[in-house]
């Protein structure tokens, strides 16, 4: 079978768009879990990805064992921090925050997870993550302590996406950060896909099944919908 990183691979030859549902383990009541399985399953999603800017609970490992034993969607961890690695997963999105310039988050937790992840069998997909202003503070400025690229800035999140492809990054994610009052610009998404020959992944702030067409539309190879499904479960039905 093929890995998950050639699956999206494929998939992006192919012109086949992806859509990762995002769960957050702090906002998951495990009672629930049984109802948003089925909600997922139903869902166009083709992908889970789990994760948050930072996690308290401890329900991380249990979530994901349902998620695979429930679901046959892969999951991807999202890591907001080292602590929110698991074996279970399938995968980790190994990200750089290189839009930013606080170096635990473009290389100390990096080296904090290496010898972990080198104990396990996790697919590791590195990803040059690049956090776009959004009209409002999100919690991943607010925890990495960084300031969003400017959405107006085409030329330096060019010059970023560039960057984080030609430091052997396999995914540019580009985040308006979750509950986002502005999604990625539509422009923006464009020039960045025409731009780099690796996949590019969009999310933060899509509330509707529109939103998610434009990013597509766009360029985007993988959508990411976190807030619109976790409060409405039907989201995907309307
Ligand atoms: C956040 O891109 C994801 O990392 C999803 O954002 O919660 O706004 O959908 P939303």
């Amino acid at each position: 079978i093929p890995n998950i990183y050639e699956q999206i691979i494929q998939a992006k030859n192919n012109g086949q768009k992806l859509l990762a549902i995002l769960l957050d383990p702090d906002k998951i009541v495990l009672e629930n879990i049984e109802n948003l399985l089925l909600k997922i399953n139903q869902s166009p999603a083709t992908h889970i990805f789990v994760g948050g800017s930072i996690v308290q609970t401890t329900i991380l490992e249990e979530l994901i064992a349902q998620l695979k034993q429930k679901t046959n969607l892969p999951v991807v961890i999202f890591p907001g921090d080292p602590s929110q690695i698991s074996p279970q997963a399938d995968a980790i999105l190994f990200l750089s925050l290189i839009s930013g310039r606080n170096p635990d988050y473009l290389i100390e937790y990096q080296v904090q997870a290496a010898p972990i992840l080198k104990k396990m069998n996790l697919e590791v997909i590195s990803t040059g993550y690049i956090l776009i202003e959004s009209g409002n503070e999100t919690a991943v400025a607010r925890v990495s302590k960084t300031e969003p690229l400017n959405r107006e800035n085409l030329d330096l999140v060019l010059a970023t996406s560039q960057a984080g492809e030609m430091l052997g990054n396999k995914l540019i994610y580009l985040e308006a950060g979750s509950g986002a009052k502005k999604a990625v610009p539509f422009k923006m998404i464009q020039l960045i896909s025409q731009s780099v020959k690796i996949p590019v992944i969009v999310g933060g702030g899509i509330v509707d099944l529109q939103g998610i067409q434009n990013a597509y539309n766009a360029g985007a190879d993988l959508v990411v919908i976190g807030t619109a499904f976790e409060n409405n479960s039907r989201f995907f039905e309307s």
